[in-house]
């Protein structure tokens, strides 16, 4: 029994450590191509493809973005995006899988042209677990956390928040109907990360987005 377990952690370490070695490759080679890459991370429906959408509505101006919709099945966010930013996107299909590795990644970019591109966003799988263990060699981890999931999932999620340099708390217009503690939770995700920069936003109301943009283009125009 004990042999099993030891070998069953030593296959998720070496295919981790792995996961890293190729994330770390692509990364640098994104850096050389000029192109900043954004993995957003969070619970299905907390609100990633309607923040993006806003927040590339913004961006576009000033830069060409590309985006790779990640999702077990389906292709609605892809088109979504397409459709209500003009911009380029892909679907990616993971088989099964909840999150995306480095792998996966540099197979989409493979069939995605991003000769042109400044500014690359990977709407990864809706999942707070497993997409937070797989490095997907982006320059930044934005995770999501919407009101209605609640104050607490810092508590109980405590990697993905580890890993995420930006936080957004989304759907705050929903604050009045929900009973979500904003100062609670911010302390919850700054003993995750003291680091983490959080910010309030509603994607449907428009609130918040020019100060999150503003906070995107700092760290794109490095
Ligand atoms: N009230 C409110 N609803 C929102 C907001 N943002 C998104 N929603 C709603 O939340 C639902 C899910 O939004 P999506 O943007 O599809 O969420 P997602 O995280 O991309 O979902 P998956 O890709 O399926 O994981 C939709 O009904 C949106 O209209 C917001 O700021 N306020
Ligand atoms: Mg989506």
């Amino acid at each position: 029994m004990e042999n099993k377990d030891y070998s069953v952690i030593t296959v998720k370490e070496n295919l981790l450590i792995e996961n890293d070695k190729k994330a770390d490759e692509l990364r640098n080679y994104l850096t050389k191509k000029g192109i900043y890459f954004i993995n957003v991370m969070a619970s299905p429906g907390s609100g990633k493809t309607t923040l993006l959408v806003e927040l590339i509505n913004s961006l576009k101006k000033d830069y060409n973005i590309g985006v790779m919709e990640a999702d077990i099945d389906g292709d609605v966010d892809a088109d979504r995006i397409t459709k209500l930013t003009g911009v380029r996107s892909i679907q990616i299909h993971t088989s099964g899988a909840c999150h995306l590795t480095a792998s996966m990644v540099e197979d989409a970019i493979k069939q995605f042209d991003i000769s042109n591109l400044d500014v690359l966003i990977l709407e990864n799988v809706g999942n707070l677990v497993c997409p937070a263990e797989f490095d997907t060699g982006a320059h930044l981890n934005m995770m999501l956390l919407s009101v209605p999931e609640g104050h607490d999932k810092p508590l109980k999620y405590p990697l993905i928040f580890q890993v995420s340099s930006i936080v957004a708390i989304t759907k705050i217009d929903t604050l009045p109907i929900f009973k979500f503690d904003t100062k609670l939770c911010k302390e919850y995700i700054k003993r995750r990360n003291k680091d983490a920069e959080i910010y309030e936003v509603s994607a449907v109301k428009k609130i918040g987005i020019d100060k999150l943009v503003t906070a995107l283009k700092r760290r794109i125009d490095r």
